[in-house]
């Protein structure tokens, strides 16, 4: 496995330097931030990224994400236009040394949480949803602001959108994932990169919006859509995690055998009574998920694609981006490492 870290850019508080000091780091995840979503990504930033990196020892091979426009998910008019560019973006990315992108195919909202600084009894933070805070919202008559949410969206376009997305439905959804991905994954094989889709965070509708990303029978049914590795999985053991339903343990065993991981997101997620969730610390003994079964599931298949700590709880005082400071994300891959090396160790004997 790779061990990876992701970096915003030159904003980013954490800096590439104590990233580089962090034991075992390789990789760097990033994007080009100084353009909009769907448009052209300039050369001269893709190689100074590149530079950057190798500057502090980094590799600069994972991108994430390159946004998928929700006109491409709507099916919209321009959506060959916006495919194109799509497709050059992966072409300059590999020009520049990446090897894995990393997308989402979730409606109008990444992420969603009610919290992104909930304060554990030990003074930590962290993001958390809790369905009391969510209830009874309508997004087509509520003014809903939820933190983390894309604030460039206007309460019209807003409602504008799930109005569009409730007449698409998820099997419309579908249709739409299945023409990109036919459009993108020859390209993708084309130029050596391999596209790790993201499941839905969490992986179940939200204000009735369609979510396909979600559990075992929609990734099986993603993956044959296009059946090539470049067309793989960004599996993000917290959003899947955070529905009971998943057996994240099984789940990372099934398709890191099938050779269809090509980046794994990991941390702990404690799912409570009513289905709410927190996000924790990375330790098994912290959340509902059993780390060593992942990572054990992981080195028995031979995985060798990239591995990063996802979201860290804010501690010893750190202020920054909520999920991406450095303490608790460098705490996570020191306990990963930790756990790679005892299984390889133990498979070793
Ligand atoms: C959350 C991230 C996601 C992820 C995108 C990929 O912290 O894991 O925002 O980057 O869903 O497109």
């Amino acid at each position: 496995m790779k061990m990876s870290f992701r970096w915003y850019g030159e904003s980013d508080p954490v800096s590439l330097e104590y990233i580089s000091q962090i034991p075992g780091m390789r990789s760097i995840v990033s994007a080009v931030y100084d353009v909009k979503p769907g448009e052209v990504w300039p050369e001269e930033s893709l190689a100074k990224m590149k530079k950057q990196c190798e500057d502090h020892g980094l590799v600069f091979d994972v991108v994430e994400s390159i946004p998928v426009s929700e006109d491409i998910k709507l099916g919209r008019a321009n959506r060959d236009e916006l495919l194109e560019v799509y497709c050059e973006n992966i072409r300059r990315c590999a020009k520049y040394g990446v090897k894995c992108v990393t997308y989402n195919f979730m409606p109008v909202f990444d992420w969603t949480r009610t919290q992104l600084d909930k304060k554990a009894a030990d003074g930590s933070t962290s993001l958390v949803m809790y369905w009391d805070q969510l209830k009874g919202l309508d997004p087509l008559t509520d003014d809903i602001n939820l933190p983390g949410w894309d604030a460039s969206y206007t309460r019209d376009e807003i409602k504008k959108l799930f109005v569009a997305y409730g007449e698409l439905g998820e099997e419309g959804l579908w249709k739409n994932l299945e023409i990109f991905l036919k459009k993108v994954m020859p390209v993708a094989e084309e130029c050596g990169v391999v596209m790790a889709i993201h499941p839905d965070d969490p992986p179940y509708p939200i204000f009735g919006l369609p979510r396909i990303i979600t559990c075992e029978e929609n990734l099986d049914r993603m993956l044959a859509m296009y059946d090539s590795p470049a067309n793989s999985l960004c599996l993000c053991t917290g959003s899947l995690g955070c529905a009971a339903f998943n057996n994240v343990p099984a789940l990372v065993r099934k398709y890191s055998a099938m050779g269809r991981i090509g980046f794994m997101h990991i941390r702990n997620v404690k799912i409570m009574e009513d289905g709410s969730f927190e996000e924790r610390a990375h330790l098994s003994g912290c959340g509902s998920l059993d780390m060593y079964e992942i990572v054990n599931a992981l080195v028995e298949t031979g995985f060798d694609g990239y591995v990063r700590p996802d979201h860290g709880r804010m501690i010893w005082g750190e202020t920054g981006k909520p999920g991406y400071g450095l303490y608790d994300r460098a705490l996570g891959a020191a306990y990963l490492n930790g756990l790679f090396e005892a299984c390889e160790k133990a498979r070793q004997k």
